[in-house]
């Protein structure tokens, strides 16, 4: 079915009757949606069916990029976007008088992820189809996404997301594909007349595993991959042996299991907590992919799978899929029969392993008695690969206890699933150069010892089509009116636009564009919170997800420095400036929570007080997420990306901002250092401690906040206005906060992220922004450079990397 407005016009409005009984002037915005959504997804499901059938035609590799999380954001604008049909869609709806963006903003924003992990996934979709590579991505289907955050009385409240409320328009449940997984009982060893053993688990319990495929448009071309999404079901309704035995709690037991797996995203995002329902699902997912993808080789080149490895390529995001080397281990040797040195040099080949953080508390480590329990054959598995991982060091280094008790895959009572992932990989990748290095330096040292060659950089990206074309329509057609719209598919493309940095004119544009997209932002606030901000301030944005190491206390001390400073000179000369904070707290992080009320309880101080003339303000947006994002964004003029130097593995909305011509506060952390290069150090303002002096300071220890305290009377006007009743009738409110960032708090050291240390140089950087802004031209000439130079954060670069260097993974054209 080709697209042209007068059937695509018919369609919609038959649609419209068939579904709702209504015609389309007495429709509600819900039913136009899902006619609109409806009319869109047959144009999709054509290529969709054609893109499948190709890739089993000509039986190409195909790459299953496993993660607990795809923040993928709304279906509807993106497709729309990608097909290249938007401006005929808008007019569509406009002959019949209905307004696009009102029907888009009907559409609930699957949140099935938590931040910069699950969103990237997303990202690198877009980007597999764009560039026709052959792909699934593979995950939950969880009923219930990241929680919808409300601020109430300055605090965080967490309220369930059910995205499914209104069905599932863009998700196609595939009952034949379901698998059985399963979890608990035992083992027994039968031993066969050649002499090797059968494994075979007996009294489990078993869930079904069912399939529900959502389409992923590539941009101009005809590929649709699959995001595939396993749902759980109970094996049968009712165990009814159970049930007439009088065992009513068995019977509906497996029914409660099914319900509660793939019921809600776990929202602690690089913290590990150890819960059981957590390796449920991760196991739940990665089995039903791999035992799915195993039986469809099998149909496809029958039962030979020595050659597995050159159809299917498993990237691991994260260690959450990480148990997918000893799961396809156990489908080759039990039920396959394959013999063990086959199966594994099989799996090492097949599987890649992608590590994005460095924070030790994100680190998962299964006990071995709930892994055991839960996963009898896995566990086993686990223990031979680590049984001859260790021989293999022992053979290199000799009996060096500490040696192989530091590397062993399971030790100290746990399973360690980073570990158990480099082992079972071929590829160990990094997020970011800075991150690539300090892995192989410091927390991976040892393995990068004994694999050097596994180990390799893969910097991060963003896909152009949602975060500059979709979110950012006014200063796509600027840039595509002055350098043509190449830019869609090749970022580098950007860089035409450099010397238009010199042209006043384009930069008047340019800069008229940001200040409409301000505006509807103000407006945005106004509507949603009622409060007023100055369009003409400068926004100074910092939005994710909150943590100590990215250090969002960090903006808002400078806020209350500000603050107290205008209360000694109100006729201080500054730039107005709007800070927006964006944030969700992880429900169980009461630090972070704390936070948040600090950041609303400033806002509420500096916000009413009259004596400030409205110089700076503090706004809190609420529920930050996707599609609040793409609002966000494209209105910025300062983005601040100021984790401590070496916590941030990457960042990727550090990139998004770029990409939308926002001036970045930084530190050299993650994927900043490849922005400063990019831009020659030009329109970026760096600030603070480097990672190898944290590093280092951190081992010496000798660091003592008091001396920062001492020498800075700014440093002690904040520090008191925690504790002096300023922000808060309760004194002890923020004491928390006080001691920890001055006496260390519950075993952890003083300031343990360096706030204070880094804060004279952070203000001395937010000082030269001011500066600088009051200069209108050199600040246009900064935003273009940034937009220009941005290129190399497309993920589609990232992708065609991964491609070219793990996946071994070439295009398929798919024509029509
Ligand atoms: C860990 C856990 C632990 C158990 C509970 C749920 C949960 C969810 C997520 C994680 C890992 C989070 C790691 C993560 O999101 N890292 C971010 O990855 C981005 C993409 O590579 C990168 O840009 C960010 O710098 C990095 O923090």
């Amino acid at each position: 079915m080709t697209f042209s407005k007068e059937n695509f016009k018919n369609q919609f409005i038959s649609n419209v009757r068939t579904l709702s009984r209504q015609t389309v002037e007495n429709a509600t915005k819900e039913q136009l949606y899902e006619a609109l959504a409806f009319t869109i997804r047959d144009y999709v499901t054509d290529k969709w069916l054609k893109t499948h059938e190709t890739y089993d035609k000509e039986g190409v590799k195909i790459v299953c990029y496993l993660s607990m999380e795809f923040l993928m954001g709304r279906f509807l604008g993106n497709a729309i976007l990608n097909m290249s049909i938007y401006d005929e869609v808008k007019e569509v709806l406009s002959e019949l008088n209905i307004d696009y963006n009102t029907i888009e903003n009907v559409e609930k924003d699957p949140g099935l992820g938590n931040g910069g992990l699950g969103r990237l996934a997303a990202c690198f979709l877009d980007s597999l189809s764009t560039m026709e590579l052959p792909a699934y991505g593979c995950g939950i289907r969880y009923h219930y996404g990241i929680f919808e955050q409300k601020i109430e009385n300055g605090y965080q409240v967490e309220l369930p997301d059910n995205w499914l409320e209104n069905g599932d328009i863009w998700g196609v449940k595939r009952h034949e594909y379901a698998q059985e997984i399963k979890f608990g009982g035992t083992v027994r060893a039968v031993k066969q007349p050649d002499g090797r053993y059968k494994f075979i688990q007996e009294n489990y319990e078993s869930i079904m595993a069912v399939p529900y495929d959502y389409p992923v448009v590539g941009y101009d071309n005809n590929t649709v991959n699959t995001l595939r999404l396993w749902d759980a079901y109970a094996k049968e309704a009712f165990d009814l042996q159970s049930f007439n035995a009088g065992d009513y709690t068995k019977a509906v037991a497996n029914q409660n299991i099914a319900k509660t797996l793939t019921e809600v995203l776990y929202p602690a995002d690089e913290h590990y907590a150890g819960k059981e329902l957590r390796l449920r699902q991760q196991y739940f997912f990665v089995s039903a992919t791999i035992q799915r993808i195993v039986s469809k080789y099998k149909k496809k080149f029958g039962n030979d799978l020595s050659k597995f490895h050159e159809k299917y390529a498993l990237q691991l995001n994260d260690t959450h899929p990480s148990i997918a080397v000893a799961e396809l281990m156990r489908v080759l040797i039990d039920e396959n029969d394959m013999e063990w040195d086959e199966a594994w040099e099989i799996t090492k080949k097949c599987c890649a392993y992608t590590n994005h953080t460095i924070m030790s508390e994100a680190l998962e480590k299964w006990p071995i008695e709930l892994f055991s329990r839960l996963l009898p054959r896995i566990y086993m598995i686990v223990e031979e690969i680590n049984k001859r991982f260790c021989e293999m060091l022992i053979n290199r280094y000799g009996h060096d206890a500490n040696k192989i008790r530091n590397m062993a895959v399971v030790a100290d009572g746990q399973i360690r699933m980073a570990y158990l992932a480099i082992v079972g990989s071929h590829s160990v990748n990094g997020v970011a150069a800075l991150h690539t290095e300090i892995l192989k330096s410091q927390e991976l040292k040892d393995f990068y010892e004994v694999y050097p060659d596994r180990f390799n950089n893969k910097t991060n990206g963003i896909t152009q089509r949602r975060w500059l074309g979709h979110a950012n329509p006014a200063l796509s057609s600027l840039i595509t009116d002055t350098i043509g719209d190449g830019w869609y598919k090749d970022l580098s493309e950007l860089k035409k636009l450099d010397k238009y940095a010199e042209d006043k004119e384009f930069c008047k544009k340019f800069m008229q564009v940001k200040s409409e997209n301000k505006k509807k932002l103000a407006d945005y606030f106004k509507q949603t919170k009622g409060i007023d901000i100055d369009p003409n301030s400068i926004f100074d944005i910092q939005v994710k997800r909150l943590h100590e190491y990215k250090r969002q206390l960090l903006n808002i001390f400078h806020v209350m420095s500000l603050y107290n400073k205008l209360k000694v000179f109100p006729g201080l000369d500054i730039v107005p400036r709007t800070f927006i904070f964006g944030a969700k707290s992880a429900a169980g992080y009461s630090r972070a929570k704390l936070i948040i009320k600090l950041i609303n309880s400033v806002a509420e101080l500096v916000n009413n007080d009259e004596s400030i003339e409205g110089k700076i303000k503090v706004v809190f947006a609420e529920n930050y997420r996707v599609s609040l994002a793409e609002l966000l964004i494209p209105a910025a003029d300062v983005s601040e990306q100021i984790s401590t130097a070496s916590k941030e593995a990457s960042g990727t909305g550090n990139m998004k901002f770029m990409l939308n011509g926002a001036v970045t506060i930084g530190t050299l952390d993650g994927a900043n250092v490849e922005m400063a290069q990019e831009l020659d150090n030009e329109g970026i303002f760096i600030f603070g401690m480097k990672a190898n002096e944290v590093i280092e300071e951190q081992n010496k220890n000798t660091y003592n906040p008091w001396d920062v305290y001492n020498f800075s009377s700014d440093v002690r006007g904040v520090m008191n206005m925690l504790i002096n009743g300023t922000l808060d009738p309760n004194t002890e409110l923020f004491r928390e906060i006080y001691d920890a960032c001055l006496n260390g708090y519950n075993g952890s050291r003083a300031d343990q992220y360096y706030v204070l240390k880094d804060f004279e140089s952070y203000c001395k950087a937010q000082q030269d922004i001011e500066q600088t802004y009051r200069n209108k031209e050199l600040w246009a000439k900064m935003a273009v450079h940034n937009t220009a130079c941005s290129g190399k954060f497309s993920s589609d670069r990232t992708i065609k990397e991964y491609a070219d260097e793990i996946w071994k993974l070439t295009p398929k054209h798919i024509e029509i």
